[in-house]
């Protein structure tokens, strides 16, 4: 006879720490992923696309630029954002990444650094998911050091004209609006591009064997004309993408690990059902030891996470402290499926079960929002005051 499991996280009985109305933050998303994607995602995945129109019911939730405040954004407070990113990431990354690149990305980029007309023309609409932002940043030969990239935008009369192609752009392709970030003869800008613009074509990105259930896309511009109003007034150097980045990354220390938890929840299923040698694998110290230490990590991850959003929720987050928080949970979440998978043995490389799916999507999780090497180098910064970038 088997006695009921514990779930991972009640272990620890971390719900203890979160108010109530984080609690029923957390469980509305968890319900429409159990009823909205988790039913769907292995279909998404398999054919090699995330839904536009779930962008509308993610709106209809307030998930979009929830923790921002006016503007038909929900103003949630950060540590409601971040459990709503770990329950998006249990459905699937690519979930996660839709709304992290949305609300994180686009629509803060448009929130801090925007202009009261830019604001009102673009964040309500984006909210309720009417409107689809991406966020071009990276290109081709830049991705780490964005600070070299190639596009450029530059005067022409009262107008500006890019030139230039992103790469790796989430829903560029079925963006509605494009924050692209540009050389100027004035520092680093960004432009709010309407994707209906003459020169502009988001070509999508196939053969993808990571975030499968995500549009990536390149972003080629080629002598786009934009009015002098869709410049980004505030931003005029790396800070202003940079800023941007620390809201995805600290949704990021949230989100894997929903996709750590989702694995290792299936595993312990598996593994009390799964007989082998006439006895369960959960049976088998191995099996407990592998289950025991995933538990662990997955716990110790979720204290941090919090802990960083109560720094957050108190104004007092610092960039590095964001790293900290990627490279750790991202690392243990990656490390958490790959194990789940051998509980699973061979069904685990199947899509019946969400394991690899998981453990393939953070692959990309790993490296997007700056790779595991670059928050490790943020921190030896940080810890040395030496920057060992170069
Ligand atoms: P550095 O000289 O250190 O700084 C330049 C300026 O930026 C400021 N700054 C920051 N500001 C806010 N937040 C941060 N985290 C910041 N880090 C630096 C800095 O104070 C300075 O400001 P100012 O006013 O003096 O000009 O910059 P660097 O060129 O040496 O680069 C530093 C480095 C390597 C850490 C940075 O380039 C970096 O983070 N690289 C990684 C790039 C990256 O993460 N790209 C992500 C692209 S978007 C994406 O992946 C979306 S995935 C979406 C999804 O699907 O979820
Ligand atoms: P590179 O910078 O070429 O790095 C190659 C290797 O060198 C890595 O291991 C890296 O860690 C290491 N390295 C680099 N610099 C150093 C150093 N100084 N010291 C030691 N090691 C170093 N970008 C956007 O702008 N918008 C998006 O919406 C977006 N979505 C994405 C979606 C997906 C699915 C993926 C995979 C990427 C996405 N990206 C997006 C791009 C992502 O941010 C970049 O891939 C990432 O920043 C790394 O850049 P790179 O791939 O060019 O790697």
């Amino acid at each position: 006879m088997i006695a009921p499991a514990e779930q991972p996280l009640a272990l620890l009985a971390v719900d203890h720490l979160l108010s109530d109305e984080e609690h029923e933050i957390a469980r509305t998303v968890r319900r429409f992923v159990d009823n909205e994607i988790k039913p769907n995602v292995a279909d998404w995945w398999e054919e090699g696309t995330f839904p536009k129109e779930m962008g509308k019911q993610f709106g209809a939730l307030g998930l979009l630029g929830m923790h921002l405040t006016g503007y038909g954004c929900a103003g949630t407070n950060a540590v409601s954002y971040g459990l709503a990113c770990m329950e998006l990431e249990a459905g699937d990354s690519g979930a996660r990444s839709f709304v992290s690149v949305q609300g994180s990305l686009a629509m803060f980029a448009i929130h801090h650094w925007g202009s009261e007309e830019q604001k009102c023309r673009w964040l309500p609409e984006m909210a309720a998911g009417e409107l689809i932002g991406c966020f071009g940043l990276t290109e081709a030969d830049f991705g780490s050091n964005p600070a070299g990239m190639r596009t450029r935008a530059r005067r022409d009369g009262s107008d500006w004209l890019l030139d230039g192609t992103k790469m790796w752009i989430t829903n560029g392709s079925i963006a509605d609006v494009a924050v692209v970030w540009a050389n100027t003869d004035e520092g680093l800008r960004g432009f709010l591009v309407p994707t209906d613009t003459p020169g502009f074509s988001a070509p999508k990105l196939a053969r993808k064997l990571s975030l499968r259930a995500s549009v990536t896309s390149e972003l080629v511009l080629d002598r786009v004309r934009l009015p002098a109003e869709a410049v980004l007034p505030g931003a005029s150097s790396l800070r202003g993408p940079l800023s941007c980045l620390d809201e995805a990354r600290f949704g990021i220390v949230f989100g894997a690990l929903g996709a750590a938890r989702d694995c290792l929840e299936t595993a312990i299923a598996y593994a009390r059902e799964r007989q082998v040698f006439d006895r369960p694998v959960a049976g088998f110290q191995l099996t407990q030891e592998k289950l025991v230490d995933m538990a662990l990590e997955l716990q110790k991850g979720f204290l941090l996470a919090l802990h960083l959003g109560r720094l957050k929720d108190a104004g007092e987050l610092r960039p590095q402290q964001v790293s900290l928080g990627k490279l750790n949970n991202v690392r243990e979440a990656i490390a958490i499926a790959r194990t789940c998978r051998t509980i699973l043995a061979a069904n685990g490389i199947t899509l019946e079960y969400p394991v690899m799916r998981h453990a393939n999507n953070l692959e990309s999780v790993l490296t997007y929002e700056g790779t595991s090497e670059v928050h490790t180098l943020v921190i030896g910064k940080a810890l040395t005051g030496v920057d060992a970038f170069g």
